[in-house]
């Protein structure tokens, strides 16, 4: 399988600094974006030492083995957060997100923590592959909350689980088959609270891969753009 593929990562217009992280490996059929937090010193630093840990990964020796080292990585990284965190003695977390895509031959795996996510888009339709670790994610599973109203809960911020967060750490993964003239989006939240999943589908499968991608940052700054944005587009052929 080859692949065309694209990345942008913007600041936005409400915060300083630019705390998400891309990883665009299209060599080594691989794609991160991490969502940090915590402020200055603490967001941009845990997301850009998970997307180093991943890009670090030596060639494996199979599939299954590379998905085993990438889950490692971040499971480690977390490790090395917790620890960064107590060393600053504030009490504070510093943590990210994770949501990341790897092929090989004619397979895929997502993996991530947190909530940014991973679509799949085919036929037409676009589907969300991750499941958001998310406080409102389980409140709509429970069936206390529905999901439109999950954007606008006062609560739609707070992670039920984060890369620094806490030790152990699940990583969860999916993985498929590859089907030629597909897409995936791997996308952090400043993207998906604000450009809807079918404009999205509507933007990568009417547009050209640079130029969907241009639309939806333009579309998300032009609604304000309250947080970073950082998306990967990356289509089989
Ligand atoms: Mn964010």
């Amino acid at each position: 399988m080859g692949f065309v593929c694209t990345s942008r990562t913007h600041v936005g217009h409400k915060r300083k600094l630019n705390e998400d992280s891309v990883l665009f490996l299209p060599d080594r059929a691989m794609w991160v974006v991490a969502d940090g937090m915590g402020g200055h010193d603490a967001g941009e630093v845990a997301s850009a030492m998970v997307v180093e840990a991943l890009a670090a990964l030596p060639p494996a020796s199979s599939f299954v083995n590379r998905i085993g080292k990438a889950v490692g990585a971040i499971e480690s990284v977390n490790v090395q957060l917790i620890e960064l965190a107590q060393a600053g003695g504030q009490g504070r977390t510093i943590g990210t997100t994770v949501v990341g895509l790897l092929a090989e031959a004619n397979e895929f795996c997502c993996f991530w923590v947190g909530d940014s996510r991973a679509f799949r888009i085919a036929n037409g339709s676009i589907s969300q592959i991750t499941r958001d670790h998310s406080l409102v994610q389980d409140l709509v599973d429970a069936g206390m909350l529905e999901a439109e109203r999950a954007e606008s809960h006062p609560n739609a911020n707070v992670l039920t689980r984060a890369v620094g967060a806490s030790h152990p750490l699940t990583v969860d993964t999916v993985t498929g088959t590859l089907e030629p003239g597909e897409s995936f989006v791997l996308a952090s939240d400043g993207l998906t609270r604000i450009v809807r999943d079918d404009e999205i589908l509507a933007a990568v499968s009417r547009l050209g891969i640079e130029a969907a991608a241009d639309k939806l940052l333009e579309l998300t700054l032009s609604r304000g753009a309250p947080d970073n944005v950082s998306f990967v587009i990356v289509t089989v052929t």
